[in-house]
């Protein structure tokens, strides 16, 4: 389908004047980057009619609303997607190859949006876009960070974190709405007042400090359907002038702090990953970006509707982790103290309305907030918070009389914290994992009790991906060949891939499947080349791990695999040895030391391997700098293995995995997460599996008995490579440099137990399962029909398949379709 705006000579016009309009150049006089505001603004145009399309059936058809509340939306570039969910991407190519521009190029000029850090945020990217394809009414509300995720650069091995100032130049892809501007209220005190009238208290908040919340939407493009959701980003700014001059002379100092307190608030992203850090300004930042939703919802539902008892049946907030779990007291704040309602009303009505996701089982990563901090803040939230507690509790009390111990594990409120996961469970009436061994694993050992009290609910929703953005715009090459076999089908509908099975036999088919794989090692290549000054061979295996860095994923266990094989290579030169390029992809969190030097040590082990002429190239290691959505599109396309090696238990899903696999590499990986699950669909023999279940290491972690010494004193192997972190050989002779990472898996002065994610006991099946993938390699035809294989068996791992359950199981949306 092919929109009347992108009429080849129309949009050439309407780029033309935009340059002119906008920079008073002619195209030929513009840079690249005003080309590409050019370019933005023109494609914005086509969707601010289906935009105002979409509300307009919106009003119409009155369907139900899920609010995907989120502190982070890393949604990656949005001109290509735009272009792609238009299906004006190859026209709009054309047009500008004639206008004598690169659309590749044009793209390049986008910023990274980069409002997230890891899997969490680009989840909700991709929940986002499904939505928007299946038609669902949707609303994302996040934070306008003033900064993303920092940019990474390496200097002599180390990530040194630069600020990403993505707004400098402007985005074209947003729209302020000060028109819907909200007041959020921070600190003060809670004045209670006695209504006669009412026969009610009154909860008065009094010298509160204020900050407006000020809007931005982005369009959503649903493909190839005209619906344009929005996705609705919270800027704070300083109460006007006019509230200025309420205040007294005296009151000058309070001014400036409001508004500091605007700028702080928006100013940057926590780089924080499953870690929690307890700081104050972030939890004013949940705050804000919740109560500045939640008022809109509500005045959104009040206009159309009369009666607030009927919210559940029209609106859910689901809840992007603990992140924003604030919106259960808010939600009961409004209807409480703005709306008059009684407790039991408000609370039936929160809920039915809040539901929440957990997305990981690591205790580091859960929030807990101090009651000081907490009721200092927000007293008002606070009073509500423990009103929920003491009801909940009476609860538990009534469940398990004279169980003490059940009250101290599910309280709310307990031992001088706020427990944000036990508020969100008790308040929302869905509680789901993210892959159905993570669930497993809530109900039987994090949430036990939770579980044992409420069992229904709690469910299952296994993450997916969207195809448009990770094959479509990833990989145009694949796409079109799969399109040119079986159809345009699994643009929108995953499964259809399953129809490539018919050719895993067909050699000329599994020829072409691989060369095509082959240019896009090729494209990756020269990408290492001008970022990295690293020349690659495009026929050595790709052999990539691309995620955050957390010592949990096990990067180490990689880097550490890599020191033994290059260890074996120069022990046995005559060895055949398949060539193999072991790619890295990792931004660590500013504060998380141990984690930055696995980065110097991947780092110094490239080094040293990729000058040591001695092993012909058979070896590289690449650090590619800057991991993020953008380069990681280059990446999965190119990828031949999928590195999947978490501790069991402990990646609660992974979505890099199933990006992976849709674009045909074999996973290398531990039965964690939704790793188990892809297993199911392509079969134990087109993956490679090793190491300890999750049931094992669960069983160590309760019952102890893990004794990494062990496998150091048994195995010459292991040791060797351990002995190289502390002898210089990958330092320079420097001894210390790398001696944490060695105690860490030793345990000789470390405060947690030794190795706490089982390298050592993994490293040899690792290491086991690395053969394997060597000689299934060298067998070109067994490997790429299983590269085929996992492409063709990746359609359970759509996020349209994802989101559509959510929508049958927890949410109960409308479909709506937009009539021409
Ligand atoms: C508390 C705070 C500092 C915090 C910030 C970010 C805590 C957690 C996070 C991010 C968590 C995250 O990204 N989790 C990942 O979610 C993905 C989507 O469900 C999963 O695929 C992945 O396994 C999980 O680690």
């Amino acid at each position: 389908m092919l929109d009347s705006h992108f009429k080849k000579e129309e949009f050439k016009k309407a780029v033309k004047e935009n340059v002119k309009m906008l920079y008073r150049k002619t195209i030929d006089e513009a840079t690249q980057q005003q080309i590409f505001q050019a370019v933005s603004l023109a494609v914005k145009d086509v969707i601010i009619d289906n935009w105002l399309a979409t509300q307009k059936q919106y009003e119409k058809d009155d369907p139900k609303i899920v609010y995907y509340l989120s502190m982070e939306f890393l949604m990656g570039r949005a001109l290509g997607n735009n272009l792609i969910n238009l299906t004006a991407y190859k026209e709009v190519k054309e047009a500008l190859d004639e206008l004598g521009f690169d659309l590749n190029v044009i793209e390049d000029q986008e910023p990274d949006p980069a409002l997230g850090n890891g899997g969490l945020g680009r989840l909700a990217a991709c929940f986002l876009d499904s939505l928007a394809t299946l038609g669902y009414c949707a609303y994302g509300c996040g934070i306008r960070y003033h900064y993303g995720l920092f940019k990474q650069k390496i200097e002599d091995g180390y990530q040194i974190e630069v600020p990403d100032n993505w707004l400098k130049d402007g985005y074209p892809f947003e729209l302020r709405r000060p028109e819907y501007a909200k007041e959020v209220k921070f600190g003060g005190y809670v004045r209670v007042e006695y209504d006669a009238a009412t026969g009610r208290n009154q909860f008065i908040q009094e010298g509160y400090q204020s900050v407006m919340a000020i809007p931005y939407d982005m369009p959503i493009v649903g493909y190839n359907n005209k619906i344009v959701n929005t996705l609705r980003i919270w800027d704070a700014e300083p109460i006007t002038d006019f509230r200025l001059d309420l205040f007294d002379k005296g009151e000058y100092h309070k001014a400036v702090e409001q508004e500091n307190l605007a700028k702080n608030i928006v100013e940057v992203l926590y780089p924080n990953d499953n870690h929690y850090a307890g700081k104050e300004l972030r939890l004013k930042q949940q705050y804000f970006f919740i109560s500045a939703s939640i008022q809109e919802a509500i005045a959104k539902f009040k206009k159309n509707h009369d009666d607030l008892h009927d919210l559940p049946k029209k609106v859910t907030f689901q809840l992007n982790d603990t992140h924003p779990t604030m919106t259960v007291a808010e939600l009961m704040r409004i209807l409480l103290d703005e709306e008059g309602m009684t407790w039991e009303e408000a609370w039936d009505i929160t809920t039915h309305t809040c539901a929440y996701t957990n997305h990981t089982i690591m205790a580091e990563a859960l929030e807990k907030w101090p009651i000081e901090l907490f009721s200092k803040l927000l007293p008002r939230v606070y009073q509500i918070i423990e009103e929920i507690n003491r009801r909940f509790i009476l609860e538990i009390q009534n469940k398990y009389p004279g169980n003490q111990e059940k009250i101290r594990k599910m309280a709310i409120i307990y031992d001088g914290q706020v427990k944000m996961a036990h508020l969100a469970i008790a308040g929302g009436y869905s509680v789901n994992g993210v892959a159905r061994l993570h669930t497993e694993i809530l109900k039987k050992q994090e949430l036990k009790d939770f579980y044992e009290m409420y069992p229904e609910k709690f469910n299952n929703k296994t993450n997916g991906i969207t195809q448009r953005r990770f094959l479509m715009h990833a990989n145009p090459l694949l796409a079109d060949w799969i399109t040119d076999h079986i159809g345009d089908g699994w643009i929108t509908d995953l499964p259809e891939l399953a129809k490539l099975k018919v050719y895993v036999d067909d050699k000329k088919a599994l020829q072409e499947f691989m060369n095509i794989k082959y240019q896009n090692k090729v494209r990756l290549a020269k990408y290492i080349q001008e970022h990295n000054g690293i020349e690659v061979n495009p026929h050595s295996i790709f052999d990539v791990q691309v995620k955050r860095l957390h010592e949990y994923k096990r990067q180490l266990m990689n880097i550490l695999h890599v020191m033994y094989l290059y260890n074996e290579i120069k022990a046995h030169p005559e060895m055949d040895f398949y060539p193999r390029t072991f790619i890295f992809g990792a931004k660590a969190a500013a504060g998380y030391r141990r984690a930055k030097l696995t980065i110097k040590l991947i780092n110094s082990v490239a080094d040293v391997i990729n000058n040591d002429a001695s092993i012909n190239g058979k070896l590289k290691v690449v650090f590619i700098e800057n991991y993020r959505v953008s380069n990681a599109e280059l990446i999965f396309a190119a990828a031949d293995v999928s590195e999947q090696i978490s501790t069991a238990s402990k990646e609660a899903s992974g979505t890099g995995n199933m990006k992976f696999m849709l674009n045909g590499a074999p996973t290398l990986g531990t039965m964690d997460g939704a790793n188990v699950e892809i297993v199911e669909e392509v079969g134990a023999e087109n993956a490679f599996i090793f190491g300890l279940t999750a049931d094992q290491v669960i069983n160590y972690e309760n019952n102890g008995g893990y004794d990494p010494m062990q496998y150091f004193n048994n195995d010459p192997d292991i040791r060797n490579v351990l002995m190289q972190l502390i002898n210089g050989t990958y330092s320079n002779g420097d001894f210390n440099m790398f001696h944490e990472i060695y105690d860490s898996l030793l345990n000789t002065n470390c405060s947690d137990r030794a190795d706490t994610y089982f390298i050592l006991a993994d490293f040899k099946s690792y290491a086991e399962a690395q053969k394997k993938v060597e000689a299934a390699y060298r067998d070109s035809e067994r490997w790429a029909k299983m590269a085929l294989l996992n492409t063709a068996s990746a359609g359970k791992f759509s996020s349209d398949r994802t989101i559509q359950q959510y929508v049958d199981e927890i949410w109960h949306l409308d479909k709506v379709t937009i009539e021409e």
